[in-house]
């Protein structure tokens, strides 16, 4: 029976019926951060993501926190000083009368079409970071099974530049900070593209095993062949699976389950991440996918059977619409209750029509992956897998401390003062040895704005006029 939550969520049934304690972290003016007119990248989708989980009355099952924003020290474990002062102090108003200085600035740190300078550039990435931090240190601290941040995902931010729409690298920072706890971390990332940046963070060491499922072939950021699988003591453990545009739900799982499968016992992890990029759905402005959001959902389902510590990103995804239904209903997979797939009114109803159902049917589209294909990278991939030892032992230090969590008040979130929590900006220095080293004024909410700008961009994903 469906409780008394307007009989929008039930209980699920089957195997997803096994409860897992959920924290979800949200910061609440993350929508209002703009890219710039015409930019895919739309902050607001996760705001968009938020009201249909609050309307679906997802709020009752798990605890919802704001991220406290990621300090300079924070970044700085991945990041090179340089960097992060550039990010910290670069401002539309300082670039309005650009120096010689500034140009070579922008050049080096690839900051510019892609990854424009926008207001509060900074409390964006801050506040991203801080929440896929935030989620690390809960399931550290064994605080809930599941840690969401759909603010995070930035998987192509590099050490020392900008790229694909990403600038601090949330999902590395994430990791170092579970790596103080959990001898392996397991990285998954489905966005449609290659997860590279954070392939790169770890490609050296075996305490990070990377997978990521993406587009390969003319397609940005043209990294993430098959045959990129590590390096040094990382050789076997970065796992790329190169694919082809219209990939469907069916294709997709016959790869993904027996891949990670495979993965899970072999590598035992101690804790998942999973990079839950919506721009391989169906529909998507710029992926070329064919997935539905059930069939997205299904990696989350198949990793939340296992019962290890995880974290749940956002990522890619540039059909907001698509975006805002795809992390709703994986919120519900988490907390393990199916949704009613007529949707609750709320503030952004109208961009859900005309269906204004949670689930669409994904578009006809011809799949370019072959059975042949699919089934020589399948096999080629277990084969590199069964070349790992089992769950390589790791030695394992005196328990490093971990960052502290705060009791905290209740708190107004629209009040609240920024204050950072995590970090004496000190490397524990038990762990430090065993860690792996990484290689080598917000604008005012202004929903027109954002309205038009779908409008304008996109006519696929454009708001109906009233
Ligand atoms: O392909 C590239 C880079 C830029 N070229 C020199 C190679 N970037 C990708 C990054 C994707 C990250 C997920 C890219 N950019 N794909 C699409 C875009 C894109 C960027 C825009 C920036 C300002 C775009 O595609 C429609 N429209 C943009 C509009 C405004
Ligand atoms: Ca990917
Ligand atoms: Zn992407």
């Amino acid at each position: 029976m469906a409780e008394s939550d307007g009989g929008a969520s039930l209980p699920s049934v089957g195997s997803d019926a096994v409860k897992r304690s959920v924290t979800y972290f949200y910061e609440p003016q993350i929508g209002d951060y703009y890219y710039g007119q015409g930019h895919p990248m739309k902050p607001h989708r996760i705001r968009m993501a938020h009201e249909l989980i609050i309307n679906y009355s997802l709020f009752r099952r798990m605890q919802i926190n704001r991220p406290y924003p990621a300090a300079v020290e924070d970044i700085c474990r991945f990041h090179s000083d340089d960097y992060v002062d550039f990010l910290a102090s670069v401002s539309p108003e300082i670039l309005s009368e650009p120096t010689h200085s500034h140009y070579r600035q922008l050049k080096r740190y690839n900051v510019g079409e892609d990854c424009p300078v926008f207001d509060g550039l900074f409390d964006f990435c801050q506040a991203s970071a801080g929440g896929s931090i935030g989620a690390a240190v809960t399931l550290n601290h064994s605080l809930a099974d599941i840690a969401i941040n759909w603010a995070g995902g930035l998987h192509h931010a590099k050490k020392a530049e900008a790229s694909g729409f990403c600038y601090v690298n949330d999902i590395v920072l994430g990791i170092l900070e579970l790596l103080k706890v959990h001898r392996r971390v397991l990285y998954v990332d489905i966005d449609v593209h290659h997860g590279d940046g954070v392939e790169e963070a770890f490609y050296t060491t075996d305490r990070v095993m990377t997978v990521s499922f993406h587009k390969f072939g003319n397609f940005f950021p043209g990294t993430g062949h098959i045959k990129d699988t590590g390096l040094g003591p990382g050789k076997n453990y970065a796992i790329n699976v190169p694919l082809d545009d219209g990939m469907d739900d069916v294709n997709f799982r016959d790869l993904f389950r027996p891949i990670i499968r495979k993965v899970m016992e072999v590598y035992q992890p101690d804790a998942v991440v999973l990079q839950c990029g919506a721009d391989s759905l169906s529909g998507d402005r710029l992926g070329c996918f064919n997935l539905s959001v059930k069939g997205h959902a299904d990696c989350l389902r198949f990793l939340r059977s296992y019962n290890v510590p995880l974290m749940l990103l956002g990522g890619g995804g540039y059909t907001v619409r698509s975006v805002a239904r795809c992390w709703c209903y994986e919120t519900a997979v988490a907390v393990g209750v199916e949704l009613s797939n007529k949707l609750p009114f709320n503030q952004y109803y109208e961009f859900f029509g005309p269906e204004y159902t949670l689930h669409v049917s994904p578009r006809s589209m011809a799949n370019l992956n072959t059975p042949q294909d699919l089934e020589l990278i399948r096999n080629l991939l277990l084969e590199q897998i069964s070349r790992l030892p089992h769950a390589p032992s790791i030695p394992f230090q005196t328990t490093p401390s971990t960052i502290e969590v705060p009791e905290e008040e209740e708190e107004d979130m629209d009040t609240r003062p920024k204050r950072r929590i995590w970090s004496s900006g000190e490397v524990d220095s038990d762990y430090e040895d065993e860690a792996p080293s990484p290689p080598n004024s917000h604008s005012t909410s202004n929903i027109s704005r954002h309205l038009a700008d779908e409008m304008e961009d996109d006519d696929s994903d454009a708001t109906p006029s009233p």
